[in-house]
């Protein structure tokens, strides 16, 4: 069994999260995301409108996501790599590149990014209009 993990935060859940979730999942048999804490949120700069477990629900309802763990931090993918016997890491492209140093855990690959939606830009659209 080919086993993927990808992380972020994956608030407000849109078609771009949507995207990376299918293909990260078409890349194996199995995956897990390492979804962000409240308070490793916080650490990132990022204030999710909801909360972790409301967070993770969802996503544990998407039918491409097999496993949730939270992710507390930084640090802590080599760890979930050897703990989850993951055998491929995978990104969007904004992060091409930063986690190369996983290569020497297991594969790693950066999915392009889909263009014009984010979280943020949900956001400023709704103050706007
Ligand atoms: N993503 C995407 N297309 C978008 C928006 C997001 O492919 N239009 C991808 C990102 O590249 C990332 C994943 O969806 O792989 C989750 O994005 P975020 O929730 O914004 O997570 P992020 O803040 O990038 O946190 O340790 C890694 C961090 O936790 C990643």
């Amino acid at each position: 069994m080919k086993k993927v993990i990808t992380y972020g935060t994956f608030d407000l859940i849109h078609h771009g999260h949507i995207n990376i979730l299918r293909r990260a999942k078409e890349c194996g048999d199995y995956l897990i995301v390492g979804l962000s804490s409240d308070e490793f949120n916080e650490l990132k700069g990022k204030a999710a409108y909801h909360a972790y477990e409301e967070r993770k629900m969802i996503l544990e309802s998407i039918r491409y996501v097999d496993e949730v763990i939270p992710e507390h931090n930084w640090e802590q993918k080599v760890k979930d790599i050897k703990k989850y016997d993951i055998d491929l890491f995978v990104m969007g492209s904004d992060w091409e590149g930063k986690f190369d140093e996983l290569k020497e855990h297991c594969e790693v690959v950066y999915l392009p990014r889909t263009d014009g939606i984010s979280t943020t830009k949900i956001k400023m659209d709704l103050l706007n209009n």
